[in-house]
């Protein structure tokens, strides 16, 4: 039996730092990409849905998109869905209990089974976690999958040990892992479908569990992939190597991506204008890109050596300071950057 393990979905979180057009997108992609979920299990004979939690960004979701989610539940009746709620979601299914197809969960350990398979998961909640390691009742011979929603401290993972446990099916860490729990099964984070911002880099899918095969299989999913590149310019001698040097690794994220790119280095030239170099041809490729340019550059101290300023004196005084010559340049270039009344970040 093949059954799909997802999480984290979080339909209707804010991503307040795209444009509000990009926003709107970006939404219905984060719930389209549950109803392509869906009909990737139907095109494979998928029967079996698990959702470890995090579905929704928070209980006040948007009450169309929340509608809409069910709607593609009830709407594909000869799939199962099997519904724990985690952290941000606890109240999203109270009236739900009604969708014959959908499965869903509470503070006590609750038992699906399927032929041989087991599912049963808890709602985790500061009551119970002390008890959900003995009240867990399984029997050896079946096939045997938890659902639980909570990083691995959280709900104390070592307690589940030798308990006839196949596959943890985990939600709340957004990146997919897969561990050994012990001698007999594993404990898995899905991770999310989509990445929302820059702290969740990288593919994003969810898996597949072969009950049969006893193995499980972690599929790249999403719509659109977060990227952070850092990028260190020092060795570049003009604007136009480090737009190549730059153009280089931009080349190697795909189209439509999101990407986050951080400019490093100290250099001899001025390369304050990098952002607006790159502005064409990022703008036309990726669906959002930021750059944060942090490069800096090296200064020759002798132009400043006779120059009766303020930033004569500033500099003056720093080069004849008892400091590591790196530093001296930092420091430098802080003074003159805040002399021109830039803001800067330490
Ligand atoms: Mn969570």
């Amino acid at each position: 039996m093949k059954i799909i393990h997802t999480a984290d979905l979080h339909i209707g979180s804010p991503l307040a730092f795209l444009s509000e057009n990009d926003r709107k997108i970006r939404r219905i992609e984060l719930l389209d990409s549950f109803k392509r979920l869906v009909m990737y299990a139907k095109e494979n004979a998928i029967k079996y849905i698990l959702l470890s939690g995090d579905i929704f960004d928070k209980d006040k979701v948007n009450k169309a998109d929340k509608e809409y989610f069910y709607q593609i539940i009830e709407a594909n009746p000869d799939l199962n869905f099997y519904y724990l709620r985690g952290n941000h979601d606890t109240n999203s299914a109270l009236d739900k209990d009604n969708i014959k197809n959908l499965f869903l969960f509470n503070n006590d350990w609750k038992y699906y089974y399927i032929e041989d398979v087991c599912i049963s998961g808890i709602e985790v909640s500061e009551k119970n976690i002390n008890t959900i390691h003995q009240t867990l009742n399984l029997n050896k011979e079946n096939y045997n999958i938890i659902m639980l929603h909570g990083d691995s401290k959280e709900l104390i993972i070592n307690k589940f040990k030798n308990k006839y446990i196949d596959y943890m099916a985990l939600g709340h860490i957004h990146t997919y892992s897969s561990n050994v729990l012990d001698t007999r099964g594993n404990y898995v984070y899905s991770g999310c479908l989509e990445g929302r911002g820059f702290d969740e880099l990288g593919e994003k899918g969810f898996v597949i569990i072969d009950t049969n095969e006893k193995k499980h299989t972690f599929i790249p999913f999403a719509t659109r992939i977060v990227y952070e590149k850092i990028i260190d310019i020092t060795e570049t001698n003009s604007l136009y190597d480090a737009i190549e040097k730059i153009e280089e690794v931009t080349n190697e994220v795909p189209d439509k991506s999101l990407l986050k790119l951080i400019i490093k280095g100290t250099v001899k030239y001025d390369a304050t204008d990098i952002e607006s170099r790159l502005l064409v041809r990022l703008k036309s490729r990726f669906f959002y890109y930021e750059i944060c340019n942090k490069t800096k550059k090296l200064l020759n101290l002798d132009e400043y050596k006779n120059d009766i300023s303020l930033k004569g004196e500033v500099i003056r005084t720093i080069t004849s300071k008892n400091i590591a010559e790196e530093d001296k340049n930092d420091i430098l270039n802080y003074c003159l950057r805040l002399l021109n009344g830039e803001d800067i970040e330490l």
